[in-house]
């Protein structure tokens, strides 16, 4: 603890709480991908709000800049320093009290480094159900989710991560502390301020808690993974679902036929839940009240009239929540096994994302002959992960990235669904977004961090 800047932080959270060795660190300075590194003069573990107000009113009087990180699983390298001026990561983990459930009020207030899982416990605990999903659940944290605005495989139902909050405590650049922690349904007085932190990727200020909506726990879930010839196909049976069985619809994922087998390569012991292969598929969830017999019969006649029709090539549908879970971890561990590509997490209308496919393949074959692509994603909300290639591509990212974005942009989509813009697509969002789009955030920028402490180098 050789300078004075680092006793001061240590004064705050104790020195054991000021990680400073290559070591304790290095793990805080890589990100999922290990596409980012960076350097950092300590990782601070603040056990509570006031000791993280107390070090962000430090670091501004230092100019010291702070990189808020919670479980490190973001993929756009928004959680690790960029370097090139002092920067220290402030890690909310410590921060992990769930401070109140309320069952009357469908809410539960969570402190930030909450891991996602334990808040979905928790709110099983109480019979109720907090809807985000992810395969990184067991290890990101609340405050990533609402930074980043997670989507994840539920947004078909109940909406990306932004829609499950009411209120929010945030602490601004200059260390002061906003208590927006309302649990309430309706507030029409002015300017909704914590929609400005979600989705912000810590550039605006750090949040320390929220008070998360919780939701109707369903009685019964049934789960189905579905061979298909296109999808185009995939589209009209999600429109065929959705008529039958409505709001019931709560995961409608697609896979191609590549990252399945990336998969069975991944981890052999997984079978393939389909006798014959197939070029696509779609993992799809329903859940509602009532008894799993009946939700399954109304899935299982939706699908047959499907095959009627010559929409669907085969299904199977689990008979067991292991048989669910089963099919639920081949889709989760698509993320690892096609690890190192150039990634694209790209959104349309849900209409024309078989003509995203289309033209996108046709522009990649054209580019790059031969090249292959692991298609799959969050269909249902018009979301892919378009990740092309293998580790021998990353170093033409640039090229691979404007065929796949200028096909985006010519159908009016969105070139980050849901995994922010952090440093990796910091350049990009320049040209997709307006001048006066880019000119307001900046000056929102201005506005709440006027010295560019936070997070600097990411989204703007
Ligand atoms: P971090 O990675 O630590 O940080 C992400 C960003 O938020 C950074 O900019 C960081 O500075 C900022 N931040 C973190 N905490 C705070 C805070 N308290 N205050 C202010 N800023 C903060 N994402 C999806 O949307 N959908 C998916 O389906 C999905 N699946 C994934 C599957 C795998 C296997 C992996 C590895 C990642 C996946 N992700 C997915 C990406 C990632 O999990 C999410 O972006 C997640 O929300 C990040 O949470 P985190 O706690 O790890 O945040
Ligand atoms: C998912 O949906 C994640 O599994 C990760 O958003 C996507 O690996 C990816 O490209
Ligand atoms: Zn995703």
């Amino acid at each position: 603890m050789d300078s004075e800047f680092l006793q001061a932080l240590a004064a705050i959270v104790g020195h054991a709480n000021v990680l400073t060795s290559d070591g304790d660190m290095a793990s805080h300075l890589v990100d999922w991908r290990k596409q980012y590194r960076g350097a950092a003069e300590c990782v601070l573990r603040p056990a509570d709000t006031d000791q993280v107000a107390a070090a962000v009113k430090l670091c501004a009087r230092e100019g010291v800049a702070i990189v808020p990180q919670g479980g490190n699983t973001g993929l756009s390298g928004g959680s690790v320093p960029v370097g090139g001026r002092r920067e220290i990561v402030l890690s909310l983990a410590r921060m992990n009290r769930i401070r109140q459930v309320d069952p009357l009020d469908d809410s539960l207030v969570a402190e930030a480094g909450c891991i996602l899982a334990h808040v979905q416990q928790a709110a099983e605990s109480a019979g109720r159900y907090f809807p985000v999903s992810l395969a990184a659940e067991g290890s990101c944290q609340i405050g990533g989710i609402l930074s980043t605005n997670a989507g994840g495989v539920n947004v078909l139902r109940y909406g990306n991560t932004r829609e499950q909050v009411l209120g929010l405590e945030v602490v601004l650049a200059d260390g002061s502390v906003w208590n927006g922690l309302r649990s309430l349904r309706k507030d029409n007085t002015g300017y909704d301020l914590k929609h400005i932190f979600i989705g912000a990727e810590g550039t605006l200020g750090i949040i320390t808690a929220a008070v998360l909506k919780l939701r109707t726990q369903p009685s019964a879930s049934a789960t189905a993974w579905i061979g298909l010839d296109s999808p185009a196909r995939a589209v009209e049976l999600l429109a065929r679902l959705r008529e039958r069985l409505g709001e019931c619809v709560s995961a409608f994922e697609l896979v191609s036929r590549r990252c399945l087998e990336a998969v069975l390569r991944h981890t052999p012991a997984t079978p393939d839940p389909l006798g014959a292969p197939h070029p696509w598929y779609v993992l799809v969830e329903v859940e509602d009240s009532g008894t799993f017999e009946s939700l399954q019969g109304r899935l299982e006649a939706t699908l047959a009239e499907c095959a009627e029709h010559g929409q669907v090539r085969d299904a199977a549908i689990a008979t067991s929540h292991l048989q669910a879970a089963a099919l639920w971890r081949i889709r989760e561990s698509i993320p690892e096994a096609q690890f190192a590509n150039v990634k694209h997490d790209v959104s349309v209308s849900v209409s024309r994302v078989p003509l995203l496919i289309e033209r996108a393949e046709a522009g990649l074959a054209a580019a790059f002959p031969g090249v292959q692509s692991y298609i799959f994603g969050h269909v249902g909300d018009g979301n892919l992960h378009y990740n092309v290639g293998d580790h021998s591509l990353v170093q033409r990212r640039a090229e691979v990235n404007r065929v796949v974005y200028d096909v985006v942009a010519s159908l009016g989509g969105s070139i980050s669904a849901e995994h922010g813009i952090g440093q990796l697509k910091r350049e990009e969002i320049k040209r997709h977004k307006q001048a006066l789009e880019l000119d307001l955030m900046r000056t929102l920028k201005r506005a709440l961090d006027p010295q560019g402490l936070l997070n600097p180098g990411k989204v703007i």
